[in-house]
């Protein structure tokens, strides 16, 4: 059935409910929404967790008996629905402090507000149980050409990672950072824009194996990328954290549409790749319900993203089990794929005359693939006519 479950692992950010449709040429359209209710709510649907900005949850500037006050009410929340907190992550882009960025801010003091922000916040995940901790950079780019020195800001950005990895391990915590990647929005373009960019940041971090990533669809689809193939790549490297799922059309302004909107050929083939590839984190709907819905379109498209995941979960699970896929798939030589190039090692390949001088080179050439009918297949799983 297509009813989540907290076994499915869903979970939904805080600022994607409670989203009150604020966008660059219009006003508020929805009422704020208190996080305990989100939490009901979000139970309720069936979710296995919830999410968190510090200011989410905290209002800017709180003083600590408020904080005390407001994270007192969320934790009861939790207590009463078995809702729990997987992840956490900090707000570093509303306050007009963060206008050049937060790690990578020009101004250094801007840049070390941030990391004190980002590690007050990290102290209160871990009190809430989260696992993993997402770093979105949010502002860390620019407009301008001269503004930023790209190398120097990479230096900033690695430098504040290294201080948040020195106090997670100082402290002894179980907490894992994904950075997450976006193009751009709203900055003009962002640093680590991509998931391939990200993947390459980490390895030149002090500690390496405490950084993995946290693609969200739509970023990738706004570089015009293969989403799936980015994740697919995260999952080779060992770095695929976390995950946010939601829906986007094509090259354009970051749309954020409930998961499977947008391109549901992508939404698939994600959902295949992360079904069948061992991926065992929460699936996150970072979403906003459209300002044109009231509450009701708010749970009404909550609910939509989990339906959907587990409708193309389903879809793609007869996709794999139906026998002329099989065939289909043998055709498509797939399974050569697994197979070394040169078990015989570089001597047996240069030794090989059948790899070159005897190579019927035209005949390889001729003969076809045979992917259309494969993924012909694949289409009508999807369209439920399978
Ligand atoms: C913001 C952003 C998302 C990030 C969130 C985490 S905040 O809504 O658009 O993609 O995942 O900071
Ligand atoms: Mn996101
Ligand atoms: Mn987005
Ligand atoms: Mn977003």
């Amino acid at each position: 059935s297509f009813t989540p479950t907290p076994g499915d692992r869903f979970s939904f950010g805080l600022w994607t409910v409670g989203w009150q449709g604020r966008d660059p040429f219009g006003e508020a359209t929805r009422a704020a929404l208190d996080p305990v209710e989100a939490v009901y709510r979000l139970a309720e649907l069936g979710a296995y967790g919830v999410t968190f900005h510090d200011d989410d949850l905290i209002p800017f500037g709180a003083c600590d008996s408020e904080r005390e006050s407001h994270v007192k009410r969320f934790r009861q929340a939790l207590d009463t629905t078995g809702l729990v907190v997987p992840m956490a992550t900090t707000n570093l882009f509303t306050h007009p402090v963060f206008k050049d960025g937060a790690f990578t801010a020009n101004d250094r003091d801007v840049r070390r507000y941030a990391l004190r922000k980002v590690i007050r916040n990290i102290d209160l995940a871990v009190e809430l149980g989260a696992r993993t901790y997402v770093a979105w950079g949010g502002r860390e780019g620019a407009e301008s050409g001269a503004a930023k020195d790209v190398a120097a800001a990479l230096d900033r950005m690695k430098e504040a990672f290294d201080l948040i990895g020195e106090h997670v391990t100082q402290q002894g915590y179980d907490l894992r950072i994904a950075i997450e990647p976006k193009p751009n929005e709203p900055r003009g373009d962002i640093l680590l824009p991509t998931v391939g960019h990200a993947l390459a940041f980490i390895e030149r971090l002090q500690r390496p194996e405490l950084y993995g990533v946290n693609p969200e669809v739509g970023h990738e689809q706004m570089a015009g990328l293969n989403v799936a193939h980015g994740v697919a790549q995260a999952l080779w490297a060992g770095k695929l954290f976390h995950i946010d799922l939601n829906g986007q059309s094509g090259v354009k302004y970051d749309q954020d549409l409930r998961f499977g909107a947008g391109d549901v050929r992508a939404a698939f083939w994600l959902v295949d790749l992360l079904e069948t590839a061992g991926y065992d984190g929460p699936r996150q709907f970072d979403f906003k319900p459209p300002r044109t819905e009231d509450s009701a379109g708010v749970w009404a498209s909550a609910a939509g993203c989990m339906r959907t995941y587990l409708i193309l979960r389903e879809r793609a699970a007869a996709f794999r089990a139906d026998p002329r896929v099989h065939d289909a798939l043998r055709a498509a030589r797939l399974h050569e794929l697994f197979r070394p190039t040169a078990e015989d090692g570089l001597a047996g390949l240069l030794a090989d005359p059948r790899a070159y001088e005897e190579f019927d080179v035209r005949a390889a050439a001729e003969r076809g693939m045979a992917f259309e009918h494969l993924d012909q297949l694949a289409m009508e799983h999807l369209l439920g006519v399978r």
